[in-house]
């Protein structure tokens, strides 16, 4: 079975995760911290980056994108469109799910790793103003949820628990439709939890 390295805080793990499992593949949760630099981590991706799938051939595959990727074609297109423009929309909206998590990683960094006196808030407010937009974007339209829903859907409703265990109460203000289409989103599909405990 592949075994997927992640971390239950990672948002790219979590989009991965919940895609495998709507996809009915079935990995091997390999729980990981990047901070310790992991021999198995380090030798499946250079950057020591999660998420990472191990295939059972021994190659690995990174980074989240290109495992989403991997296992819609794997699943003959379980999360992907066939259908060039459905296809497009589906990449693009996953992007902008990961560019959040892209943007509010790099806040978490930059107050985890710097001394208190060296956050440099304006580099902090950048990022919030890009999540901002972005949110906002995806507030006045949130997209569909049809019953087949693809790899873009995964990917925000991973970033909003995401945005949830870091940024709670700061987010969700002015965002009552995204709250409510999270909320859906649970109801539609109980089995794709944003966070798994370990
Ligand atoms: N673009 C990458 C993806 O989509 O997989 C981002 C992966 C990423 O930044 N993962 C974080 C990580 O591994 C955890 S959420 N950080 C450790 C590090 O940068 O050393």
């Amino acid at each position: 079975m592949p075994k997927l390295l992640y971390a239950s805080t990672s948002p790219y793990s979590s989009k991965v995760r919940m895609a495998a499992l709507y996809a009915g593949i079935a990995v091997d949760l390999v729980p990981v911290k990047t901070e310790d630099k992991p021999a198995e981590l380090i030798g499946a991706n250079p950057l020591g980056k999660i998420p990472v799938l191990v295939l059972d051939d021994g190659r690995s595959i990174h980074d989240s994108r290109a495992i989403t990727q991997h296992l819609s074609r794997v699943s003959k297109n379980a999360l992907l469109p066939r259908n060039p423009d459905k296809r497009l929309e589906a990449e693009v909206l996953e992007a902008l799910a990961d560019g959040i998590c892209d943007c509010a990683l790099s806040m978490v960094y930059e107050r985890r790793t710097r001394p208190e006196d060296m956050v440099y808030q304006p580099w902090l407010d950048r990022q919030w103003a890009k999540i901002t937009a972005a949110l906002d974007l995806l507030n006045a339209n949130p997209p569909k949820l049809p019953k087949k829903i693809t790899t873009g859907q995964i990917a925000l409703r991973a970033c909003l628990g995401y945005l949830s265990l870091r940024f709670a109460g700061k987010w969700e203000k002015g965002r009552s439709r995204l709250i409510r289409w999270a909320a859906r989103f649970d109801e539609k599909f109980p089995e794709l939890k944003p966070a798994v405990p370990g």
